[in-house]
């Protein structure tokens, strides 16, 4: 058979972290390789999230690619925690430096993918009329990608600017002067608010919940700093690999409820200077125990009002209606203080909820807000959003959308029964976003290098999670879920953010380390739990 152009070893959706480190690998495994990217250009999720404020909420040093050494050696971080542009412009280099663009089709969406029973490939279509063919289909589609807007009465007839922090513009947006309304006090709008209030004459937060934020403790990088990690970089990556959470950090080595009230509050003080997020992993039963929780909750509400100096309005910023760290705890840079301002006003949508969006701004049940910009803070169809926009149909037609309808099913957030040689990248059913999200996209790649090196020493052209793999891991995600205080929370991580999606909790949270055992153990079993499929031989005519 004559190789032709549009016929691919495998396709990599999407150009972010993962998409990116999975093209370069499967190129060194000597495989033709094929990606498409919606946006203009590489990065993922850090092309389109810039707006005012962006940063990661993982140490910059943890939150940048192993496989590389000399790229890991010769790469300066500047800050604690990087800014989206530093992010953006390290994942640029990371292409170039490895000409990985050359792979991609960019502004170029894919709209299908077909798997044919008999051919054994995979049938790929996009928005620009393209169709190629592969042997493998890797979706590296993202996590937190498909922007969700809610359907708010009379939303698209404001008439000022309207932004979605998800798919921030890449010209500079001129606050000064303008009354801004923000919609949504996730960590997006609560990274957002405090830069935007800097420059506007007003600003505007319309917030339904309140949520625990931990201020970052961002710094500057030192020199000397920067070469203790360098020189001892490969033992940190071991240890990240270990972790639950994929960095070298880990909790106190007791319960909150093992500890004295002097104790605790020594511990809690050294996780607040921390800073950020890992706040919620302090004591290693912080998200499991109701009672451990509440100490930490009244610490963070004390600290809190601490830094809001309006009782009442404090009182409107105190998270009441989830266990602290069971929606994932913001890092910030100056929320709460920003409400000291005299131009930033607090709209408690609990009290009194958005009726409709006017042309001319924001209507509650209590009041109208006139308004010059309007940025939609609110978050994304996370997980599963941005693959059930893709027409996705395996053996007998079997359509990706209807096998989740109620909730993800995958066996090891690899693979999904019935889809053959398809693989997921960091999605729902892998620990994803509760890991350093460039050291689980490492983790998944390697393993399916691996696993194709497997198929190719052994003559087996398909392999594909079985339905009994694929209900046992529903089964252990679940069981792993619900031994946690997590499923209390409306959070995204359950689909409680969109209307009529399935309330699941969507990543594996038995930790990123035993996660890593357990994939490795699979392998090792000659990949348990999967069906492999021979080569047929072909007969010549
Ligand atoms: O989105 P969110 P996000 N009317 O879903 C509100 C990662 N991330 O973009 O809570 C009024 O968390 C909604 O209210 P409620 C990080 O993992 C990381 O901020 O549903 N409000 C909520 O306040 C993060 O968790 C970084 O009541 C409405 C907000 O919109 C994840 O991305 C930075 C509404 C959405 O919050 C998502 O964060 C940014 C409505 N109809 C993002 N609908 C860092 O690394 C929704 N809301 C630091």
């Amino acid at each position: 058979m004559t190789v032709q152009d549009n016929d691919f070893d495998a396709v990599v959706v999407g150009a972010g972290i993962s998409g990116l480190y999975a093209v370069y690998k499967l190129r060194q495994r000597g495989m033709r390789v094929h990606g498409f990217e919606s946006a203009e250009g590489v990065g993922g999720t850090w092309y389109h999230n810039r707006y005012p404020g962006a940063r990661c909420d993982v140490e910059s040093i943890d939150y940048s690619y192993s496989f590389d050494e000399e790229l890991q050696q010769e790469w300066t971080w500047t800050e604690r925690f990087a800014t989206q542009d530093e992010i953006l412009r390290y994942l640029e280099h990371v292409a170039d430096r490895h000409d990985l663009r050359s792979a991609y089709d960019f502004l170029t969406r894919v709209t299908s993918a077909t798997y044919d029973e008999e051919t054994t490939r995979w049938s790929i279509t996009t928005d620009t009329g393209q169709n190629v063919t592969a042997r493998f289909c890797v979706l590296a589609t993202g996590v937190l990608s498909a922007t969700n807007k809610p359907d708010i009465p009379g939303r698209d007839t404001f008439g000022g600017a309207t932004y979605h922090t998800g798919e921030w513009p890449h010209e500079p947006v001129d606050f000064a002067g303008k009354r801004v309304g923000v919609i949504g006090t996730g960590s997006s709008g609560i990274q957002s608010i405090p830069v935007i209030a800097e420059e506007a004459a007003e600003v505007f937060v319309f917030q339904r919940s309140p949520n625990y934020s931990i201020p970052a403790g961002n710094r500057p990088l030192t020199g000397e700093y920067i070469a203790e990690v360098k020189a001892n970089y490969a033992e940190r990556r071991r240890l990240s690999r270990m972790s639950g959470g994929g960095t070298p950090n880990s909790a106190y080595p007791k319960g909150a409820l093992e500890v004295d009230a002097e104790e605790r509050r020594r511990v809690y003080d050294e996780w607040w200077q921390r800073g950020g997020y890992l706040f919620a992993k302090a004591f290693p039963d912080q998200t499991i125990s109701q009672a451990a929780n509440d100490t930490a909750r009244e610490y963070v509400e004390a600290k809190i009002r601490e830094m809001v100096t309006d009782p009442d309005i404090a009182d409107q910023l105190v998270p009441t209606d989830h266990p602290i760290g069971t929606k994932r705890i913001v890092t910030d840079n100056g929320y709460f203080k920003t409400f000291n301002r005299g131009n930033v006003t607090l709209v408690n949508l609990r009290r009194t909820p958005i009726t409709e969006i006017t042309e001319a701004g924001v209507l509650t049940t209590n009041s109208f807000y006139g308004l010059d910009m309007l940025v939609f803070a609110t978050g994304f169809d996370a997980m599963t959003g941005s693959l059930s926009r893709i027409d996705i149909r395996g053996r007998a037609g079997r359509n990706l959308r209807d096998e989740w309808s109620a909730g993800p099913r995958t066996y090891l957030g690899l693979s999904v029964a019935g889809f053959p040689n398809m693989f997921i990248l960091a999605g729902a059913g892998s620990p994803s976003v509760l890991a350093n999200m460039v050291l689980m996209a490492e983790q998944h790649v390697d393993w399916i290098s691996n696993c194709l090196d497997y198929l190719d020493e052994h003559n087996i052209e398909t392999i594909e999670a079985t339905d009994e793999s694929v209900d046992e891991w529903v089964a252990e995600c679940n069981e792993k879920a619900a031994g946690t205080l997590f499923p209390t929370a409306d959070s995204w991580y359950m689909g409680a953010n969109i209307p009529g999606k399935p309330r699941v909790f969507m990543p594996y949270i038995g930790g990123f380390g035993n996660y890593n055992t357990i994939c490795a153990e699979v392998a090792a079993a000659g990949y348990k739990g999967f069906e492999l499929g021979e080569r047929r031989v072909d007969v010549d005519q």
